[in-house]
């Protein structure tokens, strides 16, 4: 049985899930910033925004080879599962300088939203 299989079925039950569910919309006034992540690390790999932004990084990995199935935001002790071509949102506001780094699982890929 398929996930959204599974899905279907737990609706039919009455259980309230998160499949297939659209993410929330962004907090008010964020930016979006969409990143892709290939073989070789995220595209684009560092991105600026302004201090205290609300930005939402936007992470879809388009492929399979590489390790780029988890993504670690050390900073917000964010770490989730990247599944194949699903956009995963991650939301967080702009530090007052500096920057928020983000890595694949075992921090071989690395990319960043740098404070501008
Ligand atoms: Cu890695």
């Amino acid at each position: 049985m398929n996930s959204s299989r599974i899905c279907l079925a737990l609706a039919a039950l009455g259980f309230a899930t998160a499949c297939n569910k659209p993410p929330p919309p962004p907090p008010d006034g964020a930016m979006t910033i969409q990143v892709t992540v290939g073989a070789s690390g995220y595209t684009p790999a560092r991105v600026t925004a302004k201090a205290g932004e609300k930005v939402r990084l936007v992470f879809t990995r388009k492929t399979d080879e590489g390790c780029g199935q988890q993504l670690v935001v050390p900073s917000l002790e964010v770490r989730k599962d990247l599944p194949l071509d699903t956009p995963v949102p991650v939301d967080l506001t702009m530090p007052a300088k500096g920057e928020v780094a983000f890595t694949c699982g075992m921090a071989m890929y690395e990319g960043a939203v740098v404070v501008q």
